[in-house]
């Protein structure tokens, strides 16, 4: 059976646009908070493929999607290279032991003996493989290089990224030497995705606003060209999808150069802009302010904003960046439905 999701991001007739959300499990569903108490914490949930998937299904069967995005964080990756991660209350992701020197860098584990002790990710795709709808698409993904280096760098979500950009400026071949690590264990984590099952992949570039224009080929964009490349050789049948928020400014750039089917735009970004610089070359996603989610009267004008820009191929919706945890659940089902609605072909 064919997947509209991914028919979509492949610029095929749809019956009706298809829509996700991203970030759509978490904290704004009661049911998501049961199975994470039952979990002890976050991290927990990621380890336990069973659990996981639970939560990964949950938003298909409350609000309706039409894709499941794989229950898991960016930040395993730099986990299971060697980096110790916590998830604190109220302060997010820390590591440790954040890479400050070349020794550092050099303790890590690399490659695809990296990508390989993931084995909780693939074992809860292929139980979501067996568990998910058929005409329901699988989102796999990865931070991309730059956005997990940040982490790496400053041991946590930061406002300046200070750190790193004192490495991008100061001593740029350590960075490129990190950000050349993190690709490496990339491109086998999403090609061991996609044996496991995965029907899409995306790549989440949530820090790219902090690159300067002219150094974001650089330091992001060529890295996660390298992936798409590497995928699309061997599986030109699954669909990448590229998210690099707030570059609204950077598409003046046309940094359009790369093997990438979908490009999700933030919810800064004017769609008409996006449309009119990359709607040629790639299929849409996007791009509702979450917050709009707190009415549903501001949901369903800027749905229909959107269909008005966009009606036709070439778009998937969804909200411009992740869902906030006091969005009540049937505003989350109100804007499923109003994409679907205004999409629908006769
Ligand atoms: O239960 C909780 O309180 C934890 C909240 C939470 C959730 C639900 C975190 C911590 N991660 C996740 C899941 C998650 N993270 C998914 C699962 C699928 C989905 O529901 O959509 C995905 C795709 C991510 C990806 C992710 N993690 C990104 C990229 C996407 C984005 O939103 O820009 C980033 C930057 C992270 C890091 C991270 N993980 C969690 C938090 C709070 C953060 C951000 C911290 C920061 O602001 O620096």
């Amino acid at each position: 059976m064919s997947k509209i999701f991914v028919d979509a991001c492949f610029r095929k007739e749809t019956p009706y646009t298809p829509v996700w959300m991203m970030r759509q499990a978490g904290r704004y569903l009661p049911e998501y908070m049961e199975v994470r108490a039952k979990a002890g914490n976050f991290l927990n949930l990621c380890h336990n493929p069973e659990l996981a998937a639970e939560v990964t299904i949950q938003p298909l069967d409350i609000v309706g999607v039409d894709a499941a995005i794989l229950f898991s964080d960016i930040l395993v990756v730099p986990n299971e290279m060697g980096m110790k991660l916590d998830f604190l209350k109220g302060e997010g992701p820390v590591f440790d032991k954040p890479i400050k020197t070349e020794a550092d860098l050099d303790a890590l584990i690399g490659g695809e003996e990296a990508a390989n002790k993931l084995t909780y990710v693939y074992e809860t795709i292929k139980i979501l493989k067996q568990r998910l709808p058929q005409d329901k698409a699988l989102i796999g993904f990865t931070g991309a290089p730059w956005t997990l280096a940040t982490y790496m760098i400053e041991g946590q979500g930061t406002k300046t990224y200070n750190l790193c950009k004192k490495m991008m400026y100061s001593n740029p071949e350590f960075l490129h030497k990190i950000l050349r690590r993190v690709t490496d264990v990339v491109k086998f984590y999403m090609e061991k995705q996609i044996e496991a099952g995965v029907d899409v992949v995306q790549i989440f570039d949530s820090w790219a606003a902090a690159i300067e224009p002219s150094k974001y080929d650089e330091f992001s964009w060529k890295y996660m060209v390298e992936i798409a490349e590497y995928l699309k050789e061997k599986y030109p049948h699954i669909p990448v999808i590229i998210f690099p928020k707030g570059i609204a400014a950077f598409i003046e750039r046309g940094l359009v150069y790369g093997n990438f089917d979908v490009f999700g735009v933030d919810w800064g970004t004017p769609m008409a802009l996006a449309k009119e610089k990359l709607g040629e070359k790639y299929v849409l996603q996007g791009n509702m302010e979450p917050c709009r989610l707190y009415s549903k009267e501001a949901t369903t004008m800027c749905v229909e904003a959107i269909q008005n820009i966009m009606g036709g191929t070439g778009h998937i919706f969804n909200l411009g960046h992740g869902i906030l945890p006091d969005v009540p659940v049937e505003n989350a089902i109100h804007f499923v439905k109003e994409c679907q609605r205004v999409s629908k072909k006769a």
